[in-house]
């Protein structure tokens, strides 16, 4: 099969210190909660693609972060082989960046346990994240809930990243981060680098199309309101066609105008046109042109990663495969801070 090249993780397997110094380290997950959506596409993994070559690259599929919220195991189960398989789908290339399961990587866990010793109950209960999920799953308010930023802090550190892609919602994480591994450094003297945030030049955040005030997510009950990443193109073309936008006829990106602003946003991402390129091309017409060119561009743009997705779902040797020395890599490249941790924890050795 075309997909299949034999597996080296070279650059992370040989990463001597040189290469190191050369290129920067930059880490990102994303949670197996269903199919991705255009909005985890545009704001995250078609970015992933394009840092492939400069920075060394780890990707993971967060699903000990999933849990978090109730989940059928079975659909889990098959969700992370789908998020998998997607990843690869999306010009995730697993000869140049680091790509893993979560789970499958034991030192996440472990680190987790040492900085969920290291952090106080008044930080964790700030955080907005946690009120907001505690608050729309009020039946299920879990202790894993309350320290799900250590978890993601020692998924940043273990890799020793030096940038870490956020958006907005996932900014005062990071600040969490960055203090723990500084009180840390301070008590157990210098153990972990401290991430930067890292914005993309080319990173948006997507609105629902059914309510462009909330931003589209793969758990949003309302079919209509996302895009999925592997949804047929004439699904994509009747959504955008369903899209909420205004009264008014006049497409230009005004504040006020939410629907059509996500719009421009999306046909901007994956055109490359920039606003007023787009107001100029739709200057006279109504919403109606407008909202079928954004499905077709949108369709077109999504066509390949479907076709390949099929192949590689299809092709569940060679996912595991890979996901097998993605967890060998990871786990290697994280032993080497768990080692320095235990130790300066005082941890007795085996
Ligand atoms: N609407 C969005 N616009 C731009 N970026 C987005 N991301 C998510 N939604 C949008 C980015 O996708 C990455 C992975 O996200 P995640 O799966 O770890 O969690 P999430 O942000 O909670 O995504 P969802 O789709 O909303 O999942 P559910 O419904 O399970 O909560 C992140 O970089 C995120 O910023």
């Amino acid at each position: 099969m075309a997909h299949r090249r034999a597996l080296r993780n070279e650059r992370w397997i040989d990463m001597e210190e040189t290469e190191k110094k050369e290129k920067k380290i930059i880490l990102s997950g994303i949670q197996p909660t269903g199919i991705f959506t255009l909005g985890n596409y545009i704001g995250a993994v078609k970015n992933w693609k394009k840092m492939q070559d400069e920075y060394n690259c780890a990707y993971f599929i967060a699903d000990l972060h999933s849990l978090t919220i109730r989940q059928d195991p079975a659909a889990l189960r098959k969700q992370s082989l789908n998020a998998f398989a997607l990843l690869l789908a999306c010009g995730i290339d697993p000869e140049k960046s680091l790509i893993f399961i979560q789970s499958h990587v034991q030192t996440h866990a472990e680190l987790c346990w040492v900085l969920s010793c290291c952090s106080q109950f008044g930080e964790l209960s700030r955080m907005t994240q946690f009120k907001d999920k505690s608050a729309k799953h009020a039946d299920n308010v879990n202790a894993g809930l309350f320290t799900y930023p250590a978890l993601m802090a020692a998924d940043i550190l273990l890799y020793q990243a030096d940038l870490v892609p956020v958006g907005i919602d996932q900014k005062q994480h990071l600040e969490f981060t960055r203090d723990i591994a500084t009180r840390f450094n301070n008590v157990y003297g210098n153990t972990f680098k401290l991430p930067e945030p890292f914005i993309p030049k080319a990173g948006a955040k997507v609105a629902s199309l059914q309510d462009p005030t909330k931003k589209m997510s793969k758990s949003d009950e309302n079919a209509n309101a996302s895009i999925f990443i592997l949804d047929e193109p004439n699904v994509i073309i009747n959504k955008f066609k369903r899209a909420v936008t205004d009264s008014e006829k006049e497409v230009c990106f005004r504040e006020g105008k939410d629907g059509i602003n996500n719009l421009m946003t999306i046909y901007s991402a994956v055109t490359g046109k920039t606003m007023e390129q787009i107001e100029l091309e739709f200057a006279g017409r109504g919403y109606g042109d407008f909202k079928l060119a954004v499905g077709e561009a949108v369709a077109e743009e999504l066509r390949p990663i479907r076709e390949d997705f099929k192949r590689y779902s299809e092709d569940k040797a060679y996912l595991e495969q890979v996901y097998r020395k993605g967890a060998q890599t990871a786990a290697a490249i994280s032993a080497r801070t768990m080692a320095k941790v235990k130790k300066k924890v005082g941890l007795l050795a085996l």
